[in-house]
């Protein structure tokens, strides 16, 4: 459904930007790299009633996942797409997509802060997010997304793990060489769990064979197999593998997600609202999946106890039919930067219901992990 009532229009007096630096509970790796810290930039956008909203810019350290990264993020952000708003003075935060348009690309920064605004002007009525994206359900189904380990024996114990503490679907990352025998493994110890992969564009179309094994393993998905510019590639794998695949890194936007949809490159959508350029164009790609009868689940990239409220609400509307990574903040952080960060019940997280985002800033969190900070004042 699209959005019916729009958020009060505001005015961003201040927009202050972090860089957050948070260290991960363990090491997580997926075909692009390893991570141990998450480094994130966190938006306050305060409005001129003195009301602060707040963002989360998805980007990772190295521009590795995509274009995006940190450095970058916060260079456009301060330089450009903060300015943007500001000089445009009073506005209902629906308005931000069509401000941010000129500049090309971007789409963590521009999510980021529309996030931050949208956040404020629902705190200033005191609407939740839940309410205004159209969420129907008070708990979300969580799965969690593994990342690789030494091997497939260490994986298994990994997963294990997760599923003793209830997640009720599991997706492993997986890389050249580093596939088929985890898989295997995985599927092995726990034949009925919901199970799929994520390549995070490792492959190419010569690799059709490798991931044509994949399908004796009864996968829910394989996740973006192939380059994000693969659309033609994808369609012509899909037509060479029994497994879904759903697009991720692929689907940049509403007209991304068409285009593939067209021409077979997916069947199934990831939807992240960072990749996408903000909760609002997420929720249009919701809404195109949904009238053309196409699952979607919610993605996630890391998100701190901002984010993940974000992700919470958005994995809440109708649309979304699977599982998503939507996982408790435990499962990445030991500390959170939110007083009360999601945790998992009986398999679910639960849909913050308060005022915007519905959560609280742990504000000596929020300092301890902050490593820069800048504020645009209009
Ligand atoms: O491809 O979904 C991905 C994390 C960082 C970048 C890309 C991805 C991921 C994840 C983790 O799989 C999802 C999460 O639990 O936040
Ligand atoms: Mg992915």
């Amino acid at each position: 459904m699209p959005i019916v009532t729009p958020a009060a229009a505001v005015t961003l007096d201040e927009i202050e930007m972090r860089v957050l630096q948070i260290p991960l509970v363990s090491p997580f790796t997926t075909s692009f790299g390893t991570e141990t810290v998450r480094e994130v930039i966190i938006v306050r956008a305060r409005t001129s009633d003195g009301v602060d909203g707040w963002g989360e810019i998805v980007t990772q350290n190295a521009p590795l996942y995509s274009s995006e990264y940190t450095q970058g993020a916060w260079d456009v952000a301060t330089r450009w797409l903060g300015p943007a708003l500001q000089q445009r003075g009073t506005f209902p935060p629906e308005e931000i997509p069509e401000i941010l348009e000129p500049f090309v690309g971007h789409r963590m920064a521009k999510a980021g802060l529309e996030l931050a605004a949208l956040d404020a002007a629902l705190r200033t009525e005191g609407r939740s997010f839940a309410s205004y994206l159209g969420a129907e359900r008070v708990m979300i189904p969580s799965g969690v997304s593994v990342g690789i380990q030494s091997d497939p024996a260490a994986l298994v114990e990994t997963v294990r793990g997760y599923l003793d503490e209830g997640y009720v679907r599991i997706k492993i990352k997986i890389r050249p060489g580093r596939d088929i025998d985890d898989t295997a493994a995985v599927r092995a110890a726990f034949p009925d769990i919901p199970l799929q992969v994520d390549a995070n564009s490792a492959y190419t179309l010569a690799d059709a064979d490798t991931l044509a094994q994949l399908d004796r393993f009864g996968l829910l998905l394989i996740e973006q197999p192939l380059q994000e510019d693969d659309i033609v590639d994808h369609a012509a794998l899909a037509q060479s593998l029994k497994t879904p695949i759903c697009l991720d890194e692929s689907i940049t936007s509403v007209k991304a997600a068409r285009d593939a949809l067209a021409l077979g490159s997916t069947t199934v959508i990831n939807v992240k609202a960072g990749r996408v350029g903000g909760y609002l164009e997420a929720v249009r790609i919701a809404d195109l999946c949904e009238g053309a009868g196409i699952p979607v689940w919610c993605g996630g990239m890391l998100e701190t106890g901002i984010g993940r409220a974000a992700n919470a609400a958005l994995a809440a509307l109708p649309a979304f039919t699977l599982p998503g990574d939507v996982s408790a903040s435990a499962r990445f952080y030991e500390r959170d930067i939110v007083t009360e960060p999601a945790v998992l019940e009986d398999g679910h997280v639960r849909v913050p219901t308060g005022p915007g985002l519905g959560v609280e800033i742990d504000a000596d969190a929020l300092d301890a992990f902050t490593v820069a900070r800048e504020a645009l004042r209009r």
